[in-house]
């Protein structure tokens, strides 16, 4: 088994600690979250150690591998930085595949990704570094997406879709095949999104327009 940390320890991380265990990847070796209010407590049964500030000390200590357990509800930046943070402390990404989610043998995912229950990430998609792939998501065949990027609970990326860097799409969003979607963008909950979104710009609706 091996020995992991969790970063940040809310509701996204309870979803990551009930992953491990039904992918048989055992029990992580503790949660280390920024609200020095929870320091102490138990996460479904598993410790809050402290903050990031214990980071140097884990490699140490025997552990060996980290989950980003933030997740994301617009600005995925936060989980870049910690992703990097971890990286940094010699820290390996782990990648988690939860035994309902049906990932094809010819896709190709990045460090640290997440595929979490109910998703689907078919033929020849790739995926970058600590990417999500919600629950009930689906990314189709031949999408390429970016490190960082989170399509969130329930949202369809159709095939070809290009998804930049760190942009979220929102909760059952659906993208129209072929589309382009830059680097920080976020497409609102729910929107359809049938032409290409500018990096940095958040689009809502159906047709998804610009806000
Ligand atoms: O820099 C940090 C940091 N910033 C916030 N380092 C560490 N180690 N922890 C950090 N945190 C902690 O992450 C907060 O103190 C808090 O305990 C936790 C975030 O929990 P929350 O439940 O607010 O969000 P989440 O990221 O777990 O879940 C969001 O994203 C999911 C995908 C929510 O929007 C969920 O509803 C959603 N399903």
């Amino acid at each position: 088994m091996t020995r992991c940390i969790i970063l940040g320890g809310g509701g996204h991380a309870r979803v990551l600690i009930d992953c491990m265990r039904e992918a048989g990847l055992g029990e992580p070796d503790g949660i280390l979250d920024a609200d020095a209010a929870r320091w102490g407590q138990a996460l479904d049964g598993i410790r809050i150690l402290g903050g990031d500030d214990l980071l140097p000390q884990l490699r140490d200590r025997g552990v060996s591998s980290f989950v980003v357990g933030l997740g994301s509800a617009g600005d995925t930046s936060p989980r870049s930085r910690l992703f990097s943070l971890a990286l940094d402390h010699g820290l390996e990404p782990l990648t988690l595949r939860h035994p309902a989610a049906v990932c094809s043998t010819v896709a190709t995912l990045g460090p640290g990704c997440q595929l979490l229950p109910g998703s689907i990430v078919n033929a020849g998609a790739t995926l970058g570094a600590n990417v999500i792939v919600n629950s009930g998501a689906i990314v189709e065949h031949d999408c390429v997406l970016g490190d960082h990027v989170h399509v969130a609970s329930g949202a369809s990326l159709a095939s070809s879709v290009v998804v930049g860097a760190g942009a979220h799409i929102g909760i059952g969003a659906v993208v129209r095949q072929c589309i382009s979607i830059g680097e920080g963008a976020v497409i609102g909950a729910g929107a359809v999104v049938v032409s290409d979104v500018p990096a940095a710009t958040t689009v809502a609706g159906v047709p998804a327009k610009q806000l």
